[in-house]
């Protein structure tokens, strides 16, 4: 009997398009019940490789799905890694709606490396050793699937459903606070929706990018330094529309703020 190769870079052209064109698609998985986490993670690299040769150029990595909070609302019980790019990074706290399906905004924080990161034995202490510096930062995620359902592989190749983020302006030092004890509020005009400790992200925020070095020497590939992590959110993330003002306050750090403009 012949076996039906999946052909991934057809898929991850697909997945690309409608990451550029904010529409949204059925899941992939529906009609390739087959694929790997493995051969979703090169799907997810393939559309990074399509953006690149238009002009976009990748500036750092994302873990998604690092608190329990993340993973009980979509229903995915696994860390998982995505990829950053130039053109997701938010030079204003204004959020255009253009191109975007059902974004959802979460609070989280970045650490930036000064020293490269690799290997499958990182430990939060090389992590310390080699973090320039953290800054605050929100995560604007947007599922390309309908309904913002999904699987575990169908999210992957989908880049961990990034779309956009914006760092604070000002850098703290990694030994500005205990970052597992610090507190975020989530507001959306003006209403606290959500609120949370860095504890939530695998106890210590530290400990998600320890394990997402592990997870790319998976993969030979290591943590450069200049690149940005974003840890995964410290909360649930909350549905944004036209005219919405979000405001997140950190406990010792001051606030990020993003308006939604359609
Ligand atoms: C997957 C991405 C999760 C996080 O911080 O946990 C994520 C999703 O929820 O669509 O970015
Ligand atoms: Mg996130």
């Amino acid at each position: 009997m012949e076996v039906k190769q999946v052909d991934l870079k057809h898929l991850a052209k697909k997945i690309e398009s409608h990451q550029t064109t904010g529409q949204d698609m059925d899941k992939v998985t529906i009609d390739n019940p087959s694929l790997t986490v493995e051969e979703a993670y090169e799907i997810q690299k393939m559309c990074i490789d399509y953006k690149e040769e238009r002009g976009d150029r990748m500036v750092g990595w994302k873990m998604g799905l690092t608190s329990k909070a993340k993973q009980v609302s979509v229903g995915v019980d696994e860390p998982i890694y995505g990829r950053l790019t130039q053109s997701m990074e938010l030079s204003d706290p204004v959020l255009p709606l253009e191109n975007l399906i059902h974004p959802r905004v979460e609070p989280e924080i970045a650490f930036v490396l000064k020293k490269e990161l690799s290997g499958e034995n990182v430990t939060p202490r090389d992590v310390w050793m080699a973090t320039e510096c953290i800054f605050p930062a929100i995560e604007v995620i947007d599922s390309r699937y309908k309904n913002f359902s999904f699987t575990l592989v169908d999210v992957i190749a989908d880049n961990a459903s990034s779309t956009k983020f914006i760092l604070g302006d000002q850098a703290f030092s990694p030994y500005h606070t205990a970052w597992d004890e610090m507190g975020v509020a989530m507001f959306r005009n003006g209403e606290l929706l959500h609120s949370g400790t860095g504890a939530a992200v695998l106890g210590h925020p530290v400990r998600s990018v320890a394990m997402l070095a592990k997870m790319l020497s998976r993969e030979g590939q290591t943590i450069k330094p200049g690149q940005v992590i974003l840890v995964g959110g410290f909360t649930e993330a909350v549905d944004v529309s036209d005219g919405d003002h979000i405001e997140v306050r950190y406990d010792q750090l001051g606030s990020l703020n993003l308006r939604v403009e359609g």
